[in-house]
């Protein structure tokens, strides 16, 4: 399947300031913003302007900047909220209400009927002010809010004429892949707008489903750098883009400034003070490291046995361990060979032996290896006698 039509609406300044460890300066805002402008992503969504004052001043700032993103701000569904948000120059509004009976009783005490009537007094108030803005209406809590009713809110706002695009959102990680594929699909065939999914990682699904919305008809997905936002966030940008490669590569090769995703998730990393997942899509220390035996022989031969993203598309390098009992000895010949030694493969076949050996007492670091095979025949006549 090829998907080519989709757009990234990143939120790292919105939901990502959601998430608990974020702080950021206007200073740091703004290198965040060119950081993901030069990746690629095609819109940047900001905290909403009526937050504090230096929220507003933030999105005053990050508009002015010279960027090929589009800039998008995420605003209640209030006429006051509207202004203030129009006033700040953005591209977009975002304008999102919820629709779950929990976020109807505790949040705004509305009902249906009210939200529908507010959604066409405020949505056609904007349009009204700024006939150019991008125009986006979501309910928040989307898969939580009974169907019937999610289906009066969207088709009366559809009816209106005045919006660009519909938000799904599952606000509190609970969607399957099927039951967004249902939504989207049905969003998308009764409405025919543009739809953007927008999932929280609760129970692990955010990138199976933005997968999903978008194999379903989504124009645009939701991320932030490392999945940051409220409580463990939503879809991650480098996983998404780890998903969608497997799918596509050339067009994600296309769209998108790869090699800066490494620097992309440390920069945000060190500003939220966390570090790297381990196992973190592309960046994380040990996506592109192979172990055992088996694996390193297949891998040095070629890659692609044991990797379905390929390294050097991101500006990284493969790294394949030898200093353990699980190592082959075709792995540890590549070593001998890349520090230049002429080893015979009976001496390899030694060398391994004897790492595996050393190994059961504990791993070896990479330079005892390599100094064990520089002096090889020696260490080899010492462990002889
Ligand atoms: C929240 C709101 C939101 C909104 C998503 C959207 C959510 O902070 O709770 O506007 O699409 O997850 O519902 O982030
Ligand atoms: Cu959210």
């Amino acid at each position: 399947m090829s998907l080519t039509d989709y757009a990234i609406i990143e939120s790292t300044l919105r939901e990502g300031e959601q998430f608990s460890g974020a702080h950021f300066s206007t200073a740091q805002k703004i290198e965040i913003a060119h950081a993901l402008d030069e990746f690629g992503v095609e819109f940047l969504e900001l905290s909403s302007p009526c937050a504090s004052e230096q929220s507003n001043a933030d999105v005053r700032a990050i508009v002015k900047e010279r960027l090929y993103a589009r800039t998008l701000t995420h605003i209640r569904c209030t006429r006051e909220d509207a202004q203030i948000a129009l006033d700040t120059g953005v591209h977009g509004l975002d304008v999102v209400i919820g629709t779950s009976p929990a976020l109807r009783k505790h949040s705004h005490g509305k009902s249906i009927n009210e939200i529908i009537d507010m959604a066409a007094e405020v949505l056609t108030y904007i349009r009204e002010q700024v006939p150019g803005v991008v125009l986006r209406f979501s309910t928040e809590d989307s898969f939580r809010s009974a169907e019937a009713d999610l289906l009066r809110v969207y088709l009366s706002v559809a009816e209106l004429g005045v919006v660009n695009r519909l938000g799904v959102a599952d606000t509190v990680g609970v969607a399957t892949p099927s039951q967004v594929t249902q939504l989207v699909a049905q969003l998308r065939r009764l409405t025919h707008l543009d739809v953007e999914f927008h999932g929280h990682n609760d129970s692990g699904c955010a990138i199976a489903n933005a997968y999903a919305a978008l194999e379903a008809g989504a124009t645009h997905v939701d991320t932030t750098v490392l999945g940051i936002g409220e409580r463990n966030g939503i879809t991650p940008l480098g996983g998404l883009i780890a998903r969608l490669y497997m799918l596509d590569r050339e067009t994600i090769c296309r769209k998108y400034r790869l090699d800066r995703l490494y620097a992309l998730d440390h920069l945000i990393a060190g500003m939220v003070g966390v570090t790297v997942p381990f196992n973190n899509y592309i960046t994380g220390s040990a996506a592109f490291t192979h172990k055992a035996g088996i694996h390193a022989k297949a891998v040095l031969a070629a890659p692609e046995t044991y990797e379905s993203i390929n390294p050097a598309d991101f500006g990284l390098t493969r790294n394949v361990e030898i200093g353990h009992r699980l190592t082959g000895w075709n792995a540890v010949r590549s070593r001998a060979q890349a520090l230049g030694l002429t080893l015979s493969d009976s001496e390899i076949k030694l060398a391994t032996q004897h790492i595996k050996t050393l190994a059961d007492q504990g791993p070896l670091e990479p330079h005892v290896v390599d100094t064990l095979l520089r002096t090889w025949p020696i260490v080899a006549t010492e462990a002889v006698n």
